[in-house]
């Protein structure tokens, strides 16, 4: 039987549309700033990925997230941790999102319960596959383009992976992840994903709630026109 608790489909594919990743090390100013700025040009999902070198840990780490998910609870925008298990339960965060050598979705369900959101990176049919049965509720497919964010990041993919999936009848949500700025993301909307997950092209970018709102507005053409 399914589940209550657990978070619509329909409800997930709306938040994917324009997911932010960030931690402090892709910032070229305050975080904080930079979350607030991304917020108010429209983002629908925001990652804390505190990765990389320099990358807070400890308490740091945790009064970071924490001023973090204050902002995006204070929009109503749900606030996801990558891969740390332990900080997202002491956060109370939304979800967790975790990659291929991380704990499977089913023992994070059975950590984390139903009304949580999990997501799962995935680059091949097979864990695609394994993802879903393990129970998430969206996938991060890519790279789709060259990216600089990710140091260990998997062969790109383009768009070719996300088609496939959904030729196949899979349709689970998802976004497309890895290189994704203005010019290339409607070819990822059309391709059948949900929506975009982006680092650099916000964390980076010199108007950043502009720049957020560009993307907002991308991918809801593609998705009309699909
Ligand atoms: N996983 C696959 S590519 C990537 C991650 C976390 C990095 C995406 O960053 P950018 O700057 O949007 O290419
Ligand atoms: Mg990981």
């Amino acid at each position: 039987m399914s589940d209550p608790n657990r978070i619509p489909s329909s409800v997930i594919r709306s938040l994917l549309e324009v997911y932010f990743i960030m931690g402090s090390v892709n910032c070229r100013l305050d975080p904080a700033e930079v979350l607030t700025e991304a917020l108010g040009g429209g983002i629908t999902l925001f990652q804390f990925r505190e990765k990389g070198n320099g990358a807070l840990t400890g308490s740091a780490k945790f009064e970071l997230a924490k001023s973090l998910m204050q902002l995006c609870r204070a929009h109503g925008v749900p606030f996801i941790v990558n891969d740390d298990l332990d900080l997202a339960i002491a956060l109370d965060a939304d979800g967790i999102h975790v990659g291929q050598d991380d704990a499977p979705a089913s023992m994070i369900r059975r950590r984390l319960g139903s009304g949580k959101i999990i997501g799962v990176s995935a680059h091949t049919l097979q864990e695609v596959q394994q993802a879903i049965e393990d129970g998430a509720d969206y996938l991060g497919v890519g790279p789709v383009y060259p990216t600089s964010s990710k140091e260990d990041a998997q062969p790109v993919n383009g768009t070719r992976l996300i088609e496939e999936l959904r030729l196949q009848g899979i349709d689970i949500p998802l976004v497309g992840i890895g290189g994704i700025t203005l010019s290339n993301a409607a070819p990822v909307i059309a391709a059948g994903a949900d929506g975009i997950s982006l680092i650099s092209a916000i964390a980076q970018a010199d108007q950043i709630s502009e720049t957020a709102r560009r993307f907002l507005k991308t991918v809801e053409e593609g998705l009309r026109h699909r």
